[in-house]
């Protein structure tokens, strides 16, 4: 089969659906998203497992032009989330361009016609001027490589595919990894499971989490007077980017949060044993600072144990560390991550004269804003390299690359140019900028392994300052930055 459109967006999370509502609103109809689930949600519809929930308040978490009165909470749970989302789909009437189960494999670009032609797993073909890719930063569930692995008899997966089937009730449960996902799990879990064996290699920094039911009044305010509503917004928005400060221009401003990390293991676990292992030894910040109240109470159960002597290997039966002891479990949860630095886009893609977008980013994957790569013409991607942020909402970046794609698109038609490509010496000029700095940020100085930076150490992920920086940059589209074919 093969279908024609103007543009192909790939992806139906945040990102894909932003990028639809501002194709129509400007009067560009003629689009589909792929989606390789059978809804719409993207990494809010895969990380589904217990106790996932925002980490960024949900006020600021949502789109700015669609307000939500209704939050249930500071912290939006999964699952209201997803709610958000499909009135998203509603009301911005985006239903008749989703295409569901569709896994995209390859997406190539024909410099005779000027067009790209995006295939699906099943063979499909989807041709069209411009290639939107939104298929997320983190998108790409990441497994250790463990000796004996694939030895274990028990049951595996990953946070990001729970199995919803399977019953954790009176089951003893190792979770391997403590990141920002094994400490939503945790505390959902524990009481639950009859043993939870908790597998840490590096201690997170945790900081409590703001977060409370919202009150019926504060839901009534914002409903009867929605700019009350937008000064939360904005008080939120600039609490977020003052903390930008301390990843990028002053650590002293993380140090002092350490302190506060610190009193906050002191205040929930009182065993000193206990205490030292989940003391980081890295400088806060330098990986994803988490947020949670009840991670540090759920390890004092007495049903969990946080091991850290390092995983030797995985057999039939369960976990042996490396001092020789047997862990016996009938699940193993691995709450390991993701591909995000170095697995950049999940699918392959070919630009001009057949040049694969691997091999162009054989040093680390590096675009013009995040968005437009050298070689590749008319492929705008969002949350592409370097748009990542540490301190705030993802959706404030989205909507910036969203504007910038949207003053791209509507450029194309008003000059009839057939394809925008960067220049290569802009997207040089512009990464030289950001990795300069970047080496003064303290995601290379803090002491720790992240997977904002590949193999090589080269941080492809963060963006180094505020979104008001980022959302300056893009508010234009500079057309002498790029080579246009009319
Ligand atoms: O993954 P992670 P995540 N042996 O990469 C450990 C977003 N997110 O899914 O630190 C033993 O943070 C690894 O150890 P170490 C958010 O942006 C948002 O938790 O490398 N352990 C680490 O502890 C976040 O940053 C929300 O030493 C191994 C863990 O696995 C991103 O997703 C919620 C190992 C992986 O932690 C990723 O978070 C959840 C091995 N071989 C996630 N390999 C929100 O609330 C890895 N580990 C919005």
């Amino acid at each position: 089969m093969s279908k024609q459109y103007d543009y192909v967006i790939i992806g139906a999370g945040f990102a894909g659906m932003c990028m639809a509502i501002k194709l129509k609103q400007a009067g560009f109809h003629n689009f589909v998203i792929l989606e390789r689930n059978k809804q719409l949600g993207g990494t809010w519809y895969d990380n589904h497992y217990p106790g996932a929930a925002c980490d960024v308040q949900s006020h600021l978490y949502s789109f700015s032009f669609e307000p939500n009165a209704n939050w249930s909470r500071m912290f939006g749970p999964q699952q209201e989330i997803l709610q958000y989302m499909e009135h998203c789909a509603t009301k911005y009437e985006l239903r008749q361009h989703f295409q569901f189960n569709t896994t995209v494999t390859s997406a190539t670009f024909n410099d005779t016609t000027n067009t790209w032609t995006v295939t699906d797993a099943q063979g499909n073909n989807y041709t069209a001027k411009a290639v939107i890719g939104c298929s997320g930063g983190l998108s790409q569930p990441a497994m250790p490589d463990i000796k004996g692995m694939d030895t274990f008899e028990g049951k595996t997966f990953h946070s990001a595919q729970w199995d919803n089937s399977y019953d954790l009730k009176g089951k003893r449960i190792a979770i391997i990894g403590t990141g920002a996902s094994a400490i939503q799990i945790v505390p959902a879990i524990a009481e639950e499971v009859k043993d939870l064996l908790l597998f840490q290699r590096t201690p997170p920094w945790i900081m409590p989490k703001p977060d409370r039911k919202m009150r019926s009044w504060e839901m009534k305010l914002f409903k009867a007077l929605p700019f009350t509503q937008s000064l939360f917004r904005g008080y939120l928005y600039w609490v977020h980017e003052a903390m930008a400060a301390g990843f990028v221009t002053n650590p002293a401003i993380l140090r002092l949060a350490q302190g506060i990390s610190k009193r906050h293991l002191k205040k929930a676990v009182k065993d000193e044993a206990l205490r030292a292992k989940l003391t980081p030894t890295y400088t806060m910040g330098c990986k994803r600072i988490l947020l949670s109240n009840n991670y540090y109470p759920a390890l004092t159960r007495s049903n969990v144990q946080v091991l850290n002597n390092g995983i030797a290997e995985i057999n039939t039966i369960g976990v042996k560390t490396i001092d020789g002891t047997q862990h016996d479990v009938d699940a193993i949860i691995y709450a390991t991550g993701f591909h995000a630095a170095d697995g950049v886009m999940a699918f392959d893609i070919k630009g001009k004269n057949g040049l694969d977008i691997h091999q162009a980013w054989q040093q680390g994957a590096e675009a013009y804003l995040g968005t437009t790569v050298a070689g590749f013409p008319n492929l705008f991607l969002i949350v592409g390299p370097n748009t990542g942020l540490g301190h705030s909402s993802m959706i404030l970046m989205i909507e910036a690359q969203v504007q910038y794609i949207m003053e791209g698109i509507k450029a194309m038609r008003t000059n009839k140019w057939k394809t925008v490509e960067v220049k290569p010496e802009v997207q040089q000029q512009y990464n030289e900028t950001i990795h300069r700095e970047l080496a003064k940020t303290v995601w290379q100085s803090g002491g720790c392994v992240s997977w904002y930076q590949n193999k090589n150490g080269k941080n492809v992920t963060l963006y180094p300052g505020y979104t008001f920086t980022f959302m300056r940059r893009t508010k234009r589209f500079e057309a002498d930055k790029y080579h246009t074919v009319a």
